[in-house]
């Protein structure tokens, strides 16, 4: 099965994870800055946790795979010090030690390199076109966070989740389980940084 037909498998799923409220509220500027630094403090440590497992994917992935794969990896490192400066300039603590969501989706990534090929290249596909979607979604985003909006929808990144699809189709991806462990790692990612309350505060 092709793996965008996983989209039309589960759209209400779907849809949870890529038209979700913190999503509408970056679009209509209603997020609170501090549900946005706490995606942003978790979201940093979840791309260093990508590019891990990423690396690991690269070693054992097959030849046509390779160029995407390795492409995606030098785009994680430029992304972990882009990061690194909006954390920076919105004096942020990127030391801050993951939420609970943050580690739960880290150990998926770790479980998935125990799977095979298929599944794991469904799960990358997966991951990336979440966040195509979902900052789509979130299209032309409020001022504070344009930037942002602008990063995850430009045409390069769509290229990369396409060439993602081009990998996993070709070893026969599009694995139901995955699809929906990802996307439902994904939807408690965003609700973590709309909850989190010590960030927030009263
Ligand atoms: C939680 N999912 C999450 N963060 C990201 N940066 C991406 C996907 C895309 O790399």
């Amino acid at each position: 099965m092709p793996v965008t037909e996983l989209l039309q498998r589960h759209p209400e799923i779907w849809r949870g994870a890529t038209a979700h409220p913190f999503l509408t509220a970056v679009r209509d500027g209603s997020l609170p800055a501090g549900a946005f630094d706490t995606w942003l403090v978790q979201d940093a440590r979840f791309v260093a946790d990508l590019l891990r497992f990423q690396a690991r994917l690269l070693a054992r992935a097959p030849r046509p795979a390779q160029a995407v794969l390795a492409g995606g990896l030098v785009a994680l490192v430029e992304e972990l010090a882009w990061f690194e400066e909006q954390a920076a300039a919105r004096g942020l603590d990127l030391t801050a030690p993951a939420l609970p969501a943050t580690a739960a989706y880290a150990e998926l990534l770790q479980r998935l390199d125990a799977a095979e090929v298929p599944v794991a290249l469904t799960a990358l596909w997966t991951i990336e076109r979440t966040y195509l979607d979902a900052w789509t979604t979130a299209l032309p985003g409020a001022p504070a966070y344009r930037e942002f909006v602008e990063h995850w929808t430009v045409p390069g990144f769509a290229g990369y989740v396409a060439g993602l699809e081009a990998a996993a189709d070709a070893v026969g991806g599009g694995r139901d389980a995955v699809f929906l462990d990802v996307v439902a790692a994904e939807v408690a990612f965003w609700d973590m940084a709309l909850s989190d309350a010590a960030v927030q505060g009263p």
